[in-house]
C-alpha cells in the first residue's frame, strides 16, 4: 500500500460528494486522508460536515478580492499549506485561472452533472430533459484549462424516464455521483491513476475518451 494522499476539497454548496468521500474513506483500509475543506461561500453546508468529522473548514470569499487572478492566488496560498497530493472540487462553483490550473496540473479532478462532452456548464438536468434525451450521467475529469473539458476518468450513465423532471433525475444523477467520485479518488489515492500526454490512464493503460464508463 502506498503512502497515504493527502486531499483537500474545494465547493461552494451542499457537500453530497464531500460526505460521500467521508463515507467512503471511513474504514481504515484505504490511502486518503481528506486534510481540509475549502469553501468560496461561507454559507456552504459541506463547511458543516466537515467541521462534523473533525476535518479543518476553510471560506476563502471570491468577493474579497480584486478579479479572479488574485481570487486564484490567494487559493493557491491556502491549498497549500495542506500540501496536499490531489485537490478535488465537489461542487465548486468558480471558474479557475490558467495559472490555478497549471499548478494543479494532473492533481486536479471534477465531477460535473452530465456525459461530457454534452452538456458543458450549468442548469445540465434542464437542457437534457429539453433535448428529449434518452440518457444522462455524471463524469469526473482532470480539470484542464478547458471548462469541463479535461480529460475523461470515469463516467455513470442513467436512463431518463418519461415522467422524469430536473429535480428527479439530479436526485438519481448524484446517487451516481457519490459511487463514481470516491471511485476515482481512491484510484488516484493507490496510484493507479494518472494524467498522461493523451489521456487519463489507468493502471498505466490509456482510458478510452469517455473514461471508464459504467451503466446502471
Ligand atoms: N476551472 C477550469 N479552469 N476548468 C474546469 O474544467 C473547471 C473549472 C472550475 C470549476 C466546475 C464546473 C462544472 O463542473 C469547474 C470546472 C462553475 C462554472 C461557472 O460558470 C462553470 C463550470 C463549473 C463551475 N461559474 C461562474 C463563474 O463566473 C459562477 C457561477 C456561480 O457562482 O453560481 O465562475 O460545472
Ligand atoms: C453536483 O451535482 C456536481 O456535479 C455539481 O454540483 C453538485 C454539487 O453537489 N457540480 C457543478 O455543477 C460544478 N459546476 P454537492 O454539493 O452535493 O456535492
Amino acid at each position: 500500500m502506498p503512502a497515504t494522499c493527502d486531499v483537500v476539497v474545494l465547493l461552494s454548496g451542499t457537500g453530497g460528494n464531500l460526505q460521500a468521500m467521508i463515507d467512503s474513506f471511513k474504514d481504515g483500509n484505504h490511502p486518503v486522508r481528506i486534510r481540509a475543506v475549502i469553501s468560496n461561500r461561507a454559507d456552504a453546508f459541506g463547511l458543516q460536515r466537515a467541521r462534523d468529522t473533525g476535518i479543518e473548514a476553510c471560506v476563502l470569499d471570491h468577493k474579497a478580492y480584486d478579479g479572479r487572478e488574485a481570487f486564484d492566488a490567494a487559493l493557491i496560498e491556502l491549498i497549500d499549506t495542506f500540501q496536499p497530493q490531489l485537490v478535488v472540487l465537489a461542487g465548486f462553483m468558480r471558474i479557475l485561472s490558467a495559472g490555478f490550473v497549471r499548478h494543479y496540473q494532473g492533481r486536479l479532478l471534477n465531477i460535473h452533472p452530465s456525459l461530457l462532452p454534452l452538456y458543458k456548464g450549468l442548469h445540465t438536468h434542464q437542457r437534457v430533459l429539453e433535448a428529449g434525451d434518452a440518457e444522462h450521467g455524471c463524469s469526473v475529469h482532470f480539470v484542464t484549462e478547458e471548462l469541463d473539458g479535461g480529460p475523461l476518468v470515469v463516467q455513470a450513465v442513467i436512463p431518463v424516464e418519461s415522467d422524469d423532471s430536473a429535480a428527479s433525475l439530479a436526485q438519481r444523477v448524484h446517487a451516481q455521483e457519490h459511487q463514481i467520485y470516491p471511485l476515482a479518488v481512491r484510484w488516484f489515492a493507490e496510484g493507479r491513476l494518472s494524467l498522461g500526454e493523451e489521456g487519463a490512464l489507468l493502471d498505466g493503460q490509456l482510458l478510452a475518451a469517455h473514461g471508464h464508463l459504467i451503466r446502471t
